[in-house]
């Protein structure tokens, strides 16, 4: 067999640049290039393996190894997992760096290969800088930290071991069923040594991916299911984009009046104009949707995972005699709330599914009622585009009624002023999110992850081109926003990109902001400054708990952080990197600012400051979350009673 000596880090670019997919179009490559941050556990041996010989790998340089692998995320995932990208880390600090993005690659199991540098496998310098030392096991460094965050795990301890890990890699990152990030940590020293591999290791692998066929019994079963339910609903998941299955997710509800409810992940799978699109569904779900999914008698959900935010904590769906009937790749996804299962690619499963359902010449019973709940939720969304507070002596002169939790109105009554003149504002964040939607293009992507802003955004976006909704919602990461804006451009880079992102999010991680302007990829920043982690301080005060450690605001005097809030320009950051930046505290400003972010070429940055508590709430759906049992408070007394009777409605498996 013929034979060709190279070390351990060239045998692997030479064979990431080789792997190809074909999901029934032709071949097309699979690893489009490498993020990297160098340090002494990966310069010297992958580093000089993509100096000498990158081949068709282009080489990225990333700015925090966790913004990194968000972008490599972002960008598998507007790829529909068809393209992906490597990352490389050091080791110690800058592998573990890598940590919290690889558990959000693998929660959302999007396919990102991780390569973090190790440890010396000979031991002999140790301990090698950065290294930690557990006495009770030599064999363990901060790399296996990975294994509870990865879909395969390998460490390449001598150089012939990589054929074997690459091969697996190979099998789990091409996965449709069952992906997610990928570790193979490369101990530094095996990194440069040397091994004869056999030439065929190297040749031109064609990855085929067979979307997978229903079994006909499977199918019978669920056509019986459908044809005896008269008001079933679908529920349209992430793996309805993934599977490229919206047409036939569209043409399924039209042909037989089965209206369709969307998760995050789902979300523009069918553009906002189908009739039988109810939009967002379950916690964050809208009013349309929500009422729709109490009175369905048959749950059949494509390609979902059924999250605790999708099922209401499984107490969404309440009509007594409801079933489910579920359509994924994945047997577990596919057995949860003991559904019946159809094992199936999306596509595959809606079209076996449709052509049984026609036989039995099926169509549900719905009249009127899709028709209402969806003119009911858009009159609603109108008002939450409309509502405006207007700053006024006479408290009664501002109308937010609706867009805040009852509970918590009187603190929001008694704070407001406080925050309109701190942050010179008077915009509330269903009207920004009015305006973004109005004065977004259409075929922009707009991203988002953590805050109060993906509930808003899956209840009050309208996404009417296919694929201009990219959530992650699976881990809600703060931080990805901004990182994951870079990924989706680089993955399409005619298109505008939009990351909507909270104050908190943008404090926590825009590392990659840098690296857009590097890369000369344009991302446009939505910052919505509400001077606080203001999804959490909801959360904490609706359930009768005082505001504590949620607002931004400076050590009082009292010694606690009950001081005057903070003002942080966002604008005046940005704008020292290079980004053109605009601010924002009216309708007026922010429609100007968004038109002309729209004229820049680079990446810009819109810092918005709107009022708290003005975003949307409750529809409907009920969150179980852990109120304290015991507590010195009547209000969490009161909350903790409300829980137990919200429980005792829900399904408990
Ligand atoms: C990495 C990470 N840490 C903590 C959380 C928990 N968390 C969820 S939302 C949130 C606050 C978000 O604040 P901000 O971005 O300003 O959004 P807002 O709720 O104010 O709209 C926190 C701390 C998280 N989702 N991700
Ligand atoms: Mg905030």
């Amino acid at each position: 067999m013929d034979k060709i000596r190279l070390t351990t880090s060239q045998a692997l670019v030479k064979f990431l640049d080789r792997q190809y997919v074909d999901f029934g179009s032709g071949p097309e490559r699979f690893i489009h290039g490498i993020f990297t941050v160098f340090g002494h556990g990966n310069v010297l041996g992958l580093g000089q393996a993509l100096q000498e010989a990158p081949g068709g790998l282009t080489v990225y340089q990333g700015r925090n190894e966790q913004g990194m692998v968000h972008a490599a995320t972002a960008f598998a995932k507007q790829s529909r997992r068809r393209r992906i990208m490597a990352c490389t880390a050091s080791v110690g600090p800058g592998s573990a760096n890598m940590l919290t993005a690889a558990a959000t690659a693998t929660a959302n199991q999007i396919p990102v290969l991780l390569l973090p540098g190790d440890t010396f496998a000979t031991r002999q310098p140790d301990p090698v800088l950065q290294q930690m030392e557990h006495t009770h096991n030599l064999s363990i460094t901060v790399n296996d930290a990975f294994k509870a965050v990865s879909k395969y795990w390998d460490r390449i301890c001598r150089p012939e071991q990589l054929m074997t890990g690459l091969l697996n890699a190979m099998r789990v990152l091409t996965d449709q069923a069952d992906t997610g990030a990928v570790t193979i940590a490369l101990p530094q020293d095996v990194q440069a040594e040397a091994w004869d591999y056999p030439l065929d290791f190297f040749r031109e692998r064609i990855h085929r991916i067979i979307p997978r066929r229903p079994h006909p019994d499977e199918v019978t079963a669920a056509a019986d299911l459908i044809a005896g339910k008269a008001r079933p609903l679908l529920v349209c998941g992430g793996g309805v984009r993934y599977a490229d299955a919206g047409a036939d997710l569209r043409a399924f509800a039209e042909r037989f009046a089965i209206p369709f409810g969307e998760t995050q992940a789902g979300k523009s799978a069918v553009g906002s104009g189908c009739a039988y699109n109810l939009g967002g569904i379950g916690v964050t779900g809208n009013g349309g949707a929500n009422a729709l999914a109490a009175g369905t008698d048959l749950v059949i959900g494509v390609g979902t995972r059924f999250t605790d935010f999708t099922t209401g904590s499984k107490s969404l769906f309440s009509h007594p005699g409801v079933e489910f009937l579920t359509l994924n790749a994945s047997p577990y996804h596919a057995a949860k709330l003991d559904a019946l299962a159809v094992v199936c690619d999306a596509a595959e499963g809606l079209r076996a599914l449709s052509a049984a359902l026609e036989e039995r010449g099926y169509r549900s019973a719905y009249t009127d009622e899709i028709v209402s709940a969806k003119e009911a939720w858009e009159a609603e969304r109108k008002r939450l585009a409309g509502v405006e507070y207007t700053v006024s002596k006479d408290a009664d002169a501002h109308d937010l009624e609706g867009t805040f939790v009852p509970e918590i109105a009187g603190h929001l009554d008694a704070k407001l002023p406080e925050y309109a003149a701190k942050l010179n504002t008077s915009l509330t964040q269903t009207q920004v999110l009015g305006i973004l939607n109005e004065y977004i293009p259409k075929d922009a992507i707009v991203i988002g992850a953590a805050g109060s802003l993906p509930g808003d955004m899956q209840r009050m976006w309208n996404a009417a081109v296919p694929d201009t909704y990219h959530m992650e919602y699976g881990f809600s990461c703060m931080g990805y926003e901004i990182s994951g804006a870079l990924g989706v451009k680089l993955a399409e880079p005619d298109r505008e990109v939009y990351a909507l992102a909270g104050d908190g999010s943008y404090q926590m991680l825009h590392s990659e902001l840098v690296t857009s302007l590097q890369e000369n990829k344009k991302i446009n920043i939505i910052l919505l400054d509400n001077a606080g982690f203001g999804c959490i301080n909801n959360l904490q005060m609706e359930q009768g708990l005082n505001s504590m450690g949620t607002e931004f605001r400076y050590r009082g005097p009292d010694g606690h952080l009950s001081g005057e809030l903070m003002h942080i320009d966002y604008a005046a950051s940005a704008a020292g990197y290079g980004a053109k930046t605009f601010r924002a505290s009216t309708a007026e400003q922010l429609r100007s600012a968004l038109e002309e972010a729209g004229k820049q070429d680079r990446s810009t940055l819109i810092d918005i400051k709107v009022l708290p508590k003005t975003m949307t709430h409750g529809y409907g759906a009920w969150w179980h979350v852990g109120v304290p049992e015991v507590s010195g408070s009547q209000a969490v007394q009161a909350a903790f009673g409300q829980k137990l009777e919200q429980l005792d409605k829900a399904r408990s498996y």
